[in-house]
């Protein structure tokens, strides 16, 4: 009887062995990385351009340029005025009114826009500045 047993063992243990040839040969890495396509248009949109405008720092009522452009899309409008008259940036155009805070001597709180392509005009809002010649194109691509 007792022999009867050894060879159960021992065919156990045969089988054990075989098990585990398999299970080391099934291990083989299997290659998943082919998830590389990620669009790249979520990384466009988070930042916004920045357009500096500055009023003559002398006085006169005028932009230091009248010719501007910008990349369409959220705009931030950096305005900035040296000068010891109160001046302030609007944008106007294609549906859009926006204008920074009038400041004088410093720069404005920037002022974010979203803007299409097109044609835009800006201009100081502030007295007559306008009709005296403070006053630009802004063309947006
Ligand atoms: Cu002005």
């Amino acid at each position: 009887m007792r022999w009867f047993v050894v060879l159960a063992a021992a065919a156990a243990l045969a089988f054990a062995g075989c098990g585990g040839d398999d299970n080391k040969s099934a291990s083989t890495p299997t290659a998943t990385d082919t998830a590389t396509e990620t669009p790249t248009e979520a990384a466009a949109s988070g930042s916004a351009s920045k357009l500096a405008i500055a009023a003559d720092p002398g006085g006169a009522k005028k932009f230091t340029e009248s010719n501007l452009t910008a990349t369409a899309g959220s705009v931030e409008i950096d305005f900035s005025n040296e000068s010891q008259l109160p001046h302030a940036v609007e944008i106007e155009g294609n549906g859009i009114e926006k204008t920074t805070e009038t400041v004088t001597g410093q720069d404005a709180p920037p002022l974010t826009v979203d803007l299409k392509p097109g044609t835009y005009e800006f201009y100081c809002p502030v007295g007559d500045h306008r009709a005296e010649g403070m006053e630009g194109k802004l063309v947006v691509k």
